[in-house]
């Protein structure tokens, strides 16, 4: 049983330790939103909303989530007995179109309070039935591809067991080649275009066929199934989409129009833990494989992105980087570590999210904070 009496939500910044470039846009410092939900009974838990400062992912920013939260759907939960995190989904769903960010992270604080309540640590809390997350790196558009080459030999150095290189036209087909004459043809290698590209330049992308890679990563629009479709009919390369799926109906639009393979889940573009769970269950029975996307969470969203990663149909590296990789100092200890197999220990020893959130350090990167109650 979820009975919420209060809500807080915080404006923290956390500067990356380098620029990170998509093709759609430059993240230079993470502008979080972080809530922290408390139960009735005591039970408290802190979760965080995925949204960025520019709508250059998907429609939302943290300036919508945020009064999206305060308005319409804090409310629908404050004062409210709910039987369990399973229902929440539903009750944020009816009636209020997207902002599945901002409800995610309010639907994902649920799962993370049912655990707290259950005893339980999150992820056996959802029948996650792994106990370590091979981990794959997303690397950003550098500035010349000698520096891309580096990076990635690097990362396989470190034991990551998968490398994304984020492409753009002009920068794509030559320097995805090199990475790989620089690795060799064992490492996993994959592309992430984040709907840089469009049909006219289906040849182009043919050209990745000679890579062996994974996958390659929502290549075009980021609302549009059909045109993947299209473009999948020509590539050997399987197509993941990332941006196109936003809940598990579209998943399925995914395999019956043949517009990918393989389907990033992050649970913050899918409105939280119960949809992701229902997208993984579907592809599993379609035999999809699925890994766990990242959005440069703070050290709780990671929390829940590997109890997320820890269902068995997870079968792919997600980008599930150390703390150590995007910030000078995470707000969680111990802090998001990998070994040099690249795996991530998945925290089974405590309920809840499984690790401390370090309250001085959040409070002095605060820039805004509203407390709602029932
Ligand atoms: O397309 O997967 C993406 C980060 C921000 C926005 C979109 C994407 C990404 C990443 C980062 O690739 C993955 C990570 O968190 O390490
Ligand atoms: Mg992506």
């Amino acid at each position: 049983m979820i009975a919420l009496d209060r809500i807080v939500l915080r404006e923290i910044r956390l500067s990356l330790r380098e620029p990170f470039r998509i093709s759609s846009g430059e993240m230079r410092e993470r502008r979080i939103l972080l809530c922290e939900l408390f139960d009735a009974d005591g039970a408290s838990s802190w979760s965080e909303c995925v949204a960025d400062d520019e709508p250059n992912y998907s429609p939302e920013t943290i300036d919508t989530a945020w009064p999206t939260i305060v308005r319409v759907l804090a409310p629908r939960l404050l004062g409210q007995r709910i039987a369990g995190p399973g229902d929440v989904h539903a009750i944020l769903e009816k009636d209020v179109r997207g902002h599945r960010m901002a409800k995610a992270a309010l639907e994902m604080g649920c799962w993370g309070v049912t655990a707290v309540q259950s005893g339980l640590p999150l992820a056996r809390l959802i029948g996650g039935t792994r106990a370590q997350i091979a981990t794959g790196i997303s690397l950003g558009i550098q500035r010349d591809m000698h520096t891309l080459v580096a990076k990635a030999a690097e990362a396989i150095a470190a034991g990551y067991q998968k490398v994304k290189i984020k492409i753009e036209p002009g920068r794509d087909v030559d320097w995805v080649r090199a990475v790989r004459a620089a690795v060799g043809h064992d490492a996993h290698l994959m592309a992430d275009a984040n709907n840089a590209y469009t049909l006219a330049d289906t040849a182009h992308l043919a050209r990745l066929d000679e890579l062996d890679l994974l996958m390659i990563e929502q290549p075009l629009a980021w609302d549009d199934l059909v045109r993947h479709a299209e473009l999948q009919r020509t590539l050997r390369t399987p197509i993941c989409l990332d941006e196109s799926i936003t809940s598990r109906d579209r998943a399925q639009d995914m395999v019956t129009l043949g517009a990918g393979r393989i389907i990033n889940i992050k649970p913050g573009r899918v409105g939280g833990f119960a949809e992701s769970i229902a997208i993984h269950d579907f592809c599993e029975s379609q035999g999809i494989p699925v890994w766990c996307g990242g959005m440069f969470e703070s050290g709780i969203g990671r929390a829940y992105n590997i109890a997320l990663a820890s269902l068995p149909n997870f079968t792919l590296p997600g980008d599930l980087s150390p703390s150590a990789r995007y910030w000078a100092k995470d707000i969680v200890s111990p802090e998001w570590t990998m070994d040099a197999h690249g795996l991530v220990r998945v925290p089974l020893d405590q309920p809840g999210i499984g690790v401390q959130v370090d309250r001085e350090h959040i409070d002095r990167i605060t820039v805004r904070t509203q407390e709602l109650r029932a």
